[in-house]
């Protein structure tokens, strides 16, 4: 499954303490003070890593901890720093404070980093306290903790070509013929509950990415059913490829299928109507699908590419594939 969506824990690292130490040299009996300031914690970084495309990994690990920094030491020695803990993340990841909602970072390009916790400033050994009055401090201070917060990584769908659909119309049934994925496919609605992604691959070897989005239904755009929190995948995508059950065994009209998803995507975000379109009339194996799309072209007003397949015995998919392919 594709997951989009992740609260993660981040602590940084503890500062490390100073100590309180003193000089022991062979003759010289009252020796200063001699402790070391500790090191810093480790920050958690976040890098992008331009080979992951999902946030799948985060499911398993939720916790991130920096190591401290080392205690001072004695001789006035400084504690190492502690090197900071990156997490791989994969392009077009945003992280937020989970509590605040505010945006931490917005990371996009390969290797863009962002501290999401600072280490904790390490603590003065006792050398750093002593004065003209007082020679020998018997003071030192702690490291100061690491910041440590839930953040909510996001994700959105980097696809070229997002589909979408009433629930049933086989949208994951061609995700899974033109490319590797195997999303689940089943005849009851909302089979699929969370984006699909696939890579297709051309006949002239290249790809591009497609994504396989939860079914929309009629208020979709204010929260009905599953599409609303996936709606916005398809603000990034290049090619809005629009699936149509032509079969009519659902009882519906594909027309008015058809005009009630487009009000779902203007209603959710206008610019979405500027967006290449291209129909998929679908379950052309079916005996009533070849007249439900005549009728349907006679009602179609717009200018849009329609094309005629089935996801289940291929046929026509291929025709399809062309005008996807990227240039
Ligand atoms: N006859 C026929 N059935 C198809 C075709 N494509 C898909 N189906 C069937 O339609 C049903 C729904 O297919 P899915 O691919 O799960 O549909 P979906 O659009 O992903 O559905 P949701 O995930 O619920 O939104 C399954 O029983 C498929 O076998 C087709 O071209 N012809
Ligand atoms: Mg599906």
């Amino acid at each position: 499954m594709f997951v989009d969506q992740v609260q993660v824990f981040v602590k940084a690292g503890d500062g490390g303490n100073g100590i309180v130490a003193f000089r022991r040299e062979k003759y010289e009996p009252m020796g200063g003070p001699a402790g070391g300031d500790g090191g810093s914690g480790g920050d958690v970084i976040f890098e992008v890593d331009e080979g992951l495309n999902t946030l799948m990994d985060f499911r398993y690990q939720k916790h991130f901890k920096a190591t401290r920094g080392e205690n001072g030491m004695s001789k006035g020695m400084h504690g190492k720093n502690s090197d900071p803990l990156v997490v791989p993340v994969p392009p077009g990841t945003t992280i937020r404070n989970a509590d605040t909602g505010d945006l931490i970072a917005d990371l996009t390009q390969h290797k863009q980093r962002a501290v999401i916790a600072k280490g904790g400033r390490g603590g003065r050994g006792n050398i750093r306290f002593a004065n003209a009055r007082n020679r020998a401090p018997e003071l030192a201070e702690n490291g100061e903790p690491g910041e440590e917060l839930y953040v909510k990584l996001e994700l959105k769908v980097l696809a070229d070509v997002g589909l979408v659909g009433f629930p049933s119309v086989g949208k994951s049934t061609l995700l899974s013929v033109v490319s590797a994925a195997k999303p689940k496919i089943a005849d009851y609605h909302f089979t699929t509950l969370a984006p699909n992604l696939g890579m297709v691959r051309t006949e002239d070897d290249r790809s591009f990415v497609m994504a396989d989005l939860p079914g929309l239904i009629e208020g979709a755009h204010s929260g009905v059913g599953l599409g609303h929190q996936f709606l916005r995948h398809i603000e990034r995508t290049r090619v809005i490829v629009h699936v149509i059950d032509m079969s009519g065994l659902e009882g519906r009209d594909p027309y008015e299928d058809f005009v009630t998803i487009n009000e779902e995507l203007k209603q959710y975000d206008e610019r979405l109507m500027e967006r290449p379109q291209l129909i998929v009339a679908n379950k052309m194996d079916m005996p009533d699908a070849e007249a439900h799309l005549e009728l349907f072209k006679e009602q179609l007003q717009e200018d849009y590419p329609i094309f005629p397949i089935s996801a289940v015995t291929k046929e026509g998919v291929r025709d399809l594939l062309l005008p996807l392919q990227i240039s």
